[in-house]
């Protein structure tokens, strides 16, 4: 089991900020702004380059639950979102999580 599957499933411990049925929502644990949240799918999805027709569903789902993970984290003055796919953008856990950064006034450099 990856590492995140282990995090939905309690084995692997995390500060959880939300978690339904689809979906967990927990503090990374290498922060790089003074909030950041990973957002994750518990159904195994490798990246975006795994989303499909069938399975994008569970996408839409985290898009409608982030604002209110965010504003539950005190993001009032926004927030960016950001997913790494694949070694040129450094992904490092093979399971696709949304990285929510705020906090603070982000750069406006992304890359
Ligand atoms: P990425 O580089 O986009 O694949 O981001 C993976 C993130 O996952 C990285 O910011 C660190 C975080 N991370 C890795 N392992 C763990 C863990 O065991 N617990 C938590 N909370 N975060 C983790």
């Amino acid at each position: 089991m990856c590492v995140f599957c282990q995090i939905a499933a309690g084995d692997i411990p995390s500060k959880k900020v939300y978690e339904d049925e689809q979906i967990c929502a927990f503090y990374d644990v290498n922060p790089q702004a003074p909030v950041h949240i990973l957002v994750i799918p518990r159904e195994h999805i490798a990246s975006v380059d795994a989303v499909t027709k069938e399975n994008s569903g569970i996408v839409a789902r985290i898009f409608e639950t982030i604002p209110s993970i965010a504003q539950k984290a005190g993001l009032s003055g926004g927030y960016r979102v950001i997913t790494n796919c694949g070694a040129d953008a450094c992904q490092s856990v093979p399971h696709l999580h949304f990285h929510i950064l705020g906090g603070r006034q982000l750069s406006d450099a992304m890359a």
